[in-house]
């Protein structure tokens, strides 16, 4: 661990409005790598020409690195001296030639951040501020420089010597070393920097660009591997041609690699011309991967190809803008994702998602706005607000727009940007121009963090409604008051009786605190249907009875909005069965019937509307969450709906048998439903759903069936249980990815035992904190499991405490990202805040914490 992480007593505070443009450009960088595990030699030579009129020395970002040579235009230089981790070189002149000498050992890099070795590959991962790890540098996103790369190593051991761009030349030389070189003619801030050394294969594959140019497409893995590349090579290829086709955007390089390691801090990265992924983003068989992890892969495969414009093209001038790269691909993954199968569905995840993380964020002790003002360390900003919520922000975009003028502002935005560093207020203004609109509230969504709530009561007169809509943003911290925003909201009304649709849908845009909206002539009493296709990422609150739910969940055009009716009816019935103990459960049972029995709808739609909100949202409708009474009240639904529909179930399961294999969104929407069936056919307690969840586990031929079952087995008490997770293990113990589904499964189980069932597993030999999937399929999927995780003793917190702090000396940014679930204390009763607060104040009081958990933990305490 490099000391220099290590947070001294106040770790600075890094500000939006200090931002000053750099005062040296480094044109050109000429890298020189002596690759070893143990120890490597970089040697960098920079040219860095002055901006502006200053006599500001050079300054170099250095994390844990020593100078072992320092030259100025080819000689010894004069003065310089280290400022911190910093190297400060005074130079005389406008333009010269700096260069350095370091050594690293990417061995003993647990951090993985820098330069490190997974699995005996070297790689790199430099955003956001890990190039200063490899070497001295202006590290910062503003410094675009032309790359030209020099890898040496032994070649037994690196046979592959991948870099950015395209390759130059290669040789070899004597003691069974080899070199090789490449180029990359984009300028590109030094976070898009890569290389790679490994024993490696390639899936090699082309692309014919919309000009002509051919593409040499490569996805490199070990051998042992190859076989589980073809789907992220065809996802690839797709992307290539649909972000030709939406966008009209072309790659731009001769060579387009990716490369797979195990050992990988977050999903992928975006290198430029050399994408780094975590391996579960790129392997898949049906032997090992579930759907999920196909389309996955798919979506990660798009989403850091797109960045080759919206990103690497295009970068940001500083990392406050990270959502202008993030937000805007997260919004062109979802669509590249909702043109390969069902969009409906591809929706429904993503609303979900939202739901599932950034809400609740957005209502915490970490929420931030989507433009952050400050931070500590930019790590910890990598979040679903600067993500997913960054993504609903251009979907509201392109929603006012419209699809034709969005496209206009994209292509202007492409074309002024192009090969700069950028911020998000230039893509407003993108926006702004190309529209023909004001943004000038709408910006709002940048700077005031806090999910907008609104209310929306329709009240009829006569054959005239009145529509009343008020919008607040609760208060977040550090922003007390908030004013009103642009909430583009889709609305229609349905006739009670008939069903008919009343009015076109209309867009809304609710800009003040109150507004009314009038509908005349109306035959019929009608149903209010909001915020269709979740049109504005908010919470609406409506007077609507369970009826109009209901009547929605069948009748709706929309089918987003059907699943939101559901949903909606689902958690009014669920809150009210936690805060008045009622037990009925009729209208819920009927919405789902009709959604089970229509058989015009698209079963992967069904299997989506049929299912309850987790607990955790259940909790985020609750004043004080109570985890114990609110899984109570699930678990009744739950059985309510098995055993009343319990025929129903069991036609859906039967009818959705395949006899073989298949990645289409018809054979994925019929797993769906099967493994949804199997769990509320499990919920009735039907003396055979062990068994049959048994029967379905062994005898399944892809892992969306197998897992399925597992699942239902795991939060089971048959003996069949155990038999299931030793079967699992044997079969896949040599597979790192399906060890994790393996101890993920455990973690989620809804069991009473499943706290001591986790802290056992923690110290099962398979478990390690060093590998960051293994530590979120087991910590992470643990802190999600509310009931488990609020166990009332406290033994979840401080089990969670122990491994963050045991991490965190590893891994400081795997670890912070663990920590969100231990900090929202203020949501529970007195006793568990207490003992959440108890272990945050241990963690912040840990000799040597990182300055990563320092912030996440110490924010979480006020
Ligand atoms: N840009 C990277 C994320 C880097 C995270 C650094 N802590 C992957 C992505 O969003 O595409
Ligand atoms: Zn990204």
């Amino acid at each position: 661990m490099a000391d220099a992480q290590i947070a001294t007593q106040a770790p600075r505070i890094i500000r939006r409005e200090d931002y000053r443009a750099p005062d040296w450009q480094v044109p050109e960088i000429a890298l020189d790598f002596d690759l070893d595990p143990a120890a490597t030699r970089v040697r960098a030579r920079l040219t860095v020409t002055r901006r502006g009129a200053h006599d500001r020395p050079l300054v170099l970002d250095g994390d844990g690195l020593t100078a072992l040579r320092v030259l100025v235009d080819g000689a010894e230089a004069q003065g310089w001296s280290m400022d911190g981790s910093n190297l400060v070189v005074p130079l005389s002149g406008d333009a010269h030639v700096v260069e350095t000498e370091v050594e690293i050992a990417p061995e003993r890099n647990t951090q993985l951040e820098g330069l490190y070795a997974s699995g005996g590959i070297l790689c790199t991962q430099c955003e956001a501020e890990g190039f200063r790890r490899i070497t001295f540098f202006p590290d910062r996103p503003d410094v675009l420089t032309r790359y030209r790369v020099k890898m040496t190593a032994d070649k037994a051991r690196f046979p592959v010597l991948l870099a950015n761009g395209d390759p130059v030349a290669q040789g070899e030389i004597q003691g069974g070393r080899h070199w090789a070189e490449w180029h990359d003619p984009f300028p590109k801030p030094c976070y898009l920097f890569a290389l790679v050394a490994g024993d490696l294969v390639a899936n090699s594959g082309s692309f014919r660009t919309m000009s002509g140019r051919d593409v040499q497409l490569g996805i490199w893995v070990r051998q042992p591997d190859l076989a589980k590349t073809d789907h992220a090579l065809a996802a690839l290829k797709l992307s290539m041609a649909w972000d030709e086709k939406v966008y009209g955007r072309e790659y731009d390089l001769d060579v387009f690699n990716i490369v797979a390691v195990d050992d990988f801090n977050f999903g992928a990265m975006e290198n430029k011309g050399l994408n780094v992924f975590n391996s579960r983003y790129i392997l898949a068989d049906p032997d090992t991967a579930t759907d999920y992890d196909y389309d996955a892969i798919a979506a990660v495969v798009a989403h850091e190809y797109f960045h080759n414009w919206s990103g690497n093209r295009i970068t940001c001038r500083d990392w406050f803008q990270l959502s202008l790269k993030e937000g805007f691909t997260v919004f062109r993954d979802q669509g590249f994702s909702a043109d390969q199968g069902s969009a409906a569905v591809k929706r429904i995840e993503d609303v979900r998602g939202l739901r599932a993380s950034q809400f609740p964020e957005d209502a915490g002790p970490l929420a931030h706005p989507v433009r952050p003002d400050e931070y500590i360390e930019i790590s910890n900003f990598y979040t679903a607000t600067i993500y997913n919520k960054g993504a609903e922000v251009i979907r509201m975009m392109h929603t006012i727009l419209g699809p034709t003028k969005f496209r206009e502002a994209t292509d202007l935005y492409f074309e002024r940007f192009d090969g700069t560093a950028a911020t998000c207020e230039d893509f407003v203004q993108c926006m702004e121009e190309a529209g023909g609109v004001d943004f000038d509230q709408f910006r709002r969504w940048y700077t005031q963090a806090g999910t907008p709530r609104v209310t929306a009561n329709l009240a009829m007169d006569g054959d005239k409604a009145r529509l009343t809509l008020s919008q607040t943003v609760p208060p977040t911290p550090g922003q007390p008051v908030k004013e009103p925003m642009v909430l583009p909201l889709k609305l229609k009304l349905f006739g009670a009786q008939t069903g008919r649709a009343m009015s076109d849908e209309q867009l809304v845009l609710l800009k003040d605190p109150h507004t009314e909206i009038f509908f005349e002539n109306l035959t019929e009493k009608p149903v209010l249907s909001i915020n269709r296709g979740f049109s504005a990422p908010v919470v609406v609150e409506t007077d609507r009875t369970a009826a109009d739910l209901a009547f929605l969940s069948a009748h709706d055009d929309d089918p987003f909005a059907r699943y939101e009716a559901m949903q909606q009816l689902m958690l009014d019935t669920l809150v009210s069965s936690v805060t008045t103990g009622s037990t009925d459960h009729d209208a819920v049972v009927e919405a789902v019937r009709n959604t089970l029995t229509d058989a015009a709808l698209d079963p992967a739609f069904v299997a989506e509307a049929v299912l309850l909100p987790s607990d955790s949202f259940i909790g985020d409708q609750l004043a004080v969450v109570d985890p114990e009474a609110i899984f109570r009240a699930r678990e009744a639904l739950r059985r309510a709906l098995g055993t009343v529909l319990h025929d129903q179930w069991r036609t859906a399961y039967e009818s959705s048998i395949a006899n073989r294999f298949e990645y289409s969104p018809a054979a994925k929407g019929a797993r769906r439903i099967r493994s949804v069936a199997l769990g509320y056919i499990a919920a009735s307690g039907a003396a055979d759903a062990q068994e049959l969840a048994f029967d379905q586990f062994s005898k399944a031929d892809n892992m969306t069936d197998r897992q399925g079952g597992l699942t239902t087995l795991a939060s089971g008490d048959s003996p069949l249980r155990e038999q299931a997770l030793e079967a699992f293990y044997a079969r896949y113990r040599g597979n790192g990815l399906v060890l994790d589904k393996w101890f993920q499964t455990q973690a989620l189980s809804s069991r009473d035992d499943t706290p001591e069932m986790v802290e056992r597993l923690a110290g099962h030999r398979d478990f390690t904190l060093a590998n960051p999937n293994r530590a979120r399929a087991l910590i992470g999927a643990f802190s999600v499991n509310q009931r488990a995780f609020h166990q009332p003793s406290g033994r979840g917190y401080r089990f969670m405490a122990d491994q963050l702090i045991a991490l965190d000396k590893l891994n400081p940014q795997t670890a912070a990202k663990l920590l969100p679930p231990l900090g929202r204390w203020k949501r529970f009763d007195a006793t568990r805040a207490a003992q959440m607060r108890a272990e945050l104040e241990r963690i912040v009081a840990t000799p040597g914490l990182s300055k990563d958990m320092f912030e996440q933990a110490s924010k979480s305490l006020d």
